[in-house]
């Protein structure tokens, strides 16, 4: 009974990780959000065109994050309508004909019918058929005066595609409809994409675990190659060559390799530094699988061996995670569990003298940012989970920092506030710890029990690293 009940969750989580999400979970997928839309809804989502890098070179392509969440579908000029009310035809994609000509150049694309095994649609038609599809079916909807009468609501992902000043091809699409039925209603399906995909499923968390996976092995050759390293960007070349070679597409956001004062700015990424020699190495840094990133921050020393100072700072940050992970669980607020990492990382710099009192203002000087993120097809993933609680099947960083910045301090208005003896005190710590900069970062479960961290294989104790870079040929 046992031995059944492990295998079948081993099919359960090793087949999305091998193919995908399977059709059944997007199917699922747009069940529920045709139920949310109601029948008088049409929902219409594309993806965005390609983006040009420069000349007639484009960055890699990126499938909009909830078209790839109810379809599977990673390929351009690409579209979803749900039609929840139509008794026949309740789902359709609009994508690419096949084309000799430039599939010669740009490789091959999906026939219709690999279209459907993938995502579960039975209607696939050419891109070319969208507009006509949408016009025929909104003067079906006119005819059943439900346009007029203003019930029929047309959904799209408005969320900020018009940052920028450069209108989305979304909105330009609504003005153009908006033109023609001037009685047509709009509304943002963002916010129920968004909730929907703050829990994640089973094959979900199989696949970010399988990012973390490759994540964890670059963290691994980051350190050992660090000892032998000249410049920050042999570190960064060992982690995208570690991410490819385990057969992740890519990097989630651009690696983070800062070497010395370079750990004390948040989203460093030129690295084109030298390595210090016995200075601290930071490298924040995910891989992306089918979609869905890791995010985990590992900061060691060049020398194999934390020195006094840098241990100090490394405990301290250290203690705040390893006690606000298990606080991490259903039903917490993460707001409560960034006051009480804010709280840990005050006793102790209050202890190295790097404060003068225990308050978050003063903390601020050297903890400036979020404790955690969700995480999932974007690296900061949808969900403020300020306002919410966590739930199980979330998956949430766990991210506290010190950064030791002199400059920063001292023009800092709550520095300035302090008496002359603070200020000297303060001063002396800032000498003894200049310059020092230690985040640690891990992948959280939160589960109906306890959070599961889905990084820790990655060396994250003092001990844990010394031993395993001194063991490092
Ligand atoms: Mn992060």
């Amino acid at each position: 009974m046992r031995s059944v009940f492990s295998l079948l969750m081993f099919v359960l989580f090793a087949a999305p990780v091998l193919a995908g999400s399977p059709a059944a979970e997007y199917v699922a997928r747009r069940a529920e959000l045709a139920r949310q839309i109601g029948p008088d809804g049409i929902l219409i989502l594309m993806s965005p065109p390609p983006s040009q890098r420069n000349g007639d070179v484009d960055w890699p392509y990126r499938q909009e994050d909830s078209l790839l969440y109810l379809t599977g579908l990673g390929d351009p000029e690409t579209s979803l309508v749900l039609t929840p009310g139509d008794a026949e035809r309740k789902e359709s994609v609009f994508t690419r004909d096949s084309d000799p000509a430039s599939e010669v150049w740009t490789g091959r694309i999906p026939t219709f019918a690999e279209v459907t095994a993938l995502s579960g649609v039975k209607n696939v038609s050419s891109s070319s058929q969208l507009s006509g599809f949408v016009s025929s079916l909104l003067e079906r909807h006119g005819g059943q005066q439900s346009l007029r009468d203003g019930k029929t609501v047309v959904w799209m992902i408005l969320e900020n595609r018009s940052f920028g000043g450069d209108v989305s091809a979304e909105l330009k699409y609504v003005e153009q409809l908006r033109r023609s039925y001037p009685e047509l209603q709009f509304r943002d399906a963002f916010p129920l994409l968004a909730a929907m995909r703050l829990v994640k499923s089973p094959a979900e968390i199989a696949t970010v675990q399988h990012a973390i996976d490759v994540t964890v092995a670059a963290q691994k050759a980051a350190m050992q190659r660090v000892r032998t390293a000249q410049h920050e960007y042999e570190i960064q070349a060992t982690i995208e060559y570690t991410f490819r070679n385990l057969g992740a597409c890519c990097w989630a956001f651009p690696s983070i390799a800062a070497s010395g004062r370079n750990t004390t700015t948040l989203h460093y990424e030129t690295n084109n530094d030298v390595v210090v020699p016995g200075a601290l190495m930071l490298t924040d840094i995910g891989a992306e699988v089918d979609g869905y990133s890791a995010d985990v921050t590992r900061t060691y020393p060049q020398s194999g061996h934390f020195n006094t100072e840098q241990r100090a700072i490394y405990e301290a940050v250290l203690r705040a995670q390893s006690e606000t992970i298990p606080k991490m669980k259903a039903g917490a607020s993460m707001r409560d569990v960034h006051n009480a990492a804010v709280g840990i990382l005050g006793e102790e710099l209050l202890k190295l003298g790097l404060i003068s009192q225990n308050k978050p203002e003063q903390v601020r000087m050297y903890f400036f940012h979020g404790l955690g993120h969700q995480l999932g097809l974007r690296t900061h993933d949808v969900g403020d989970y300020r306002g919410n609680l966590l739930k199980a099947g979330m998956i949430v960083t766990d991210e506290p920092g010190i950064y030791v910045r002199p400059t920063d301090v001292h023009a800092s208005p709550t520095y300035l506030a302090l008496t002359a003896a603070e200020r000297a005190g303060i001063d002396a710590a800032l000498v003894k710890y200049a310059d020092i900069g230690v985040r640690i970062e891990d992948d959280i479960l939160i589960t109906d029990a306890a959070p599961r961290n889905l990084s820790g294989a990655a060396p994250r104790t003092v001990e844990e690293v010394e031993r395993f870079m001194q063991a490092s040929p």
